[in-house]
């Protein structure tokens, strides 16, 4: 059985999240997914995501492609979690081109292209603009 792991916040969950998770998904049979908290969010983006922690992990744990998942507490740890996941592949997005390069002594790891013209932040925006 080929595991795969990735990574994200995935608040506001919208298209661009469901298209990395499927795709990730068709790379192996398991996908397991690391949730990061509000406080890793708070300590990379100085603000809480607008959906709490909790809430982003129940959306991810119903997803049909998804077979696990648990908090990523802290970016250091990345090498555990993979090591804990047992994962074959760690799959994200290619904003974070080349960033865990350093994990391929561990597993294989693969940047798939983001989805055009949809994020959290554009999202963010649009409310901004109408309100
Ligand atoms: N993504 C995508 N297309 C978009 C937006 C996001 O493919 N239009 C991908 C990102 O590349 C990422 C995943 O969806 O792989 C989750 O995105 P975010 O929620 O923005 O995740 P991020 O805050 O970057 O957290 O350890 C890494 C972090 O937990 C990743």
């Amino acid at each position: 059985m080929k595991k795969i792991l990735t990574f994200g916040t995935f608040d506001l969950f919208h298209i661009g999240h469901l298209q990395i998770l499927k795709r990730a998904k068709a790379l192996g049979d398991y996908l397991v997914v690391g949730v990061s908290t509000d406080a890793l969010n708070f300590s990379k983006k100085q603000r809480n995501p607008i959906c709490n922690q909790q809430h982003r992990m129940e959306i991810i744990q119903e997803l049909k492609s998804v077979d696990e998942v648990f908090y990523e507490h802290s970016l250091e740890l990345k090498r555990q979690y993979i090591i804990d996941t047992k994962a074959d592949v760690l799959v994200m997005g290619d904003d974070w081109q080349g960033r865990f390069d350093e994990f391929n002594d561990t597993c294989e790891v693969v940047y798939l292209p983001r989805t055009p013209s949809i994020s959290t932040t554009a999202l963010i925006e649009i409310v901004r603009e109408i309100t």
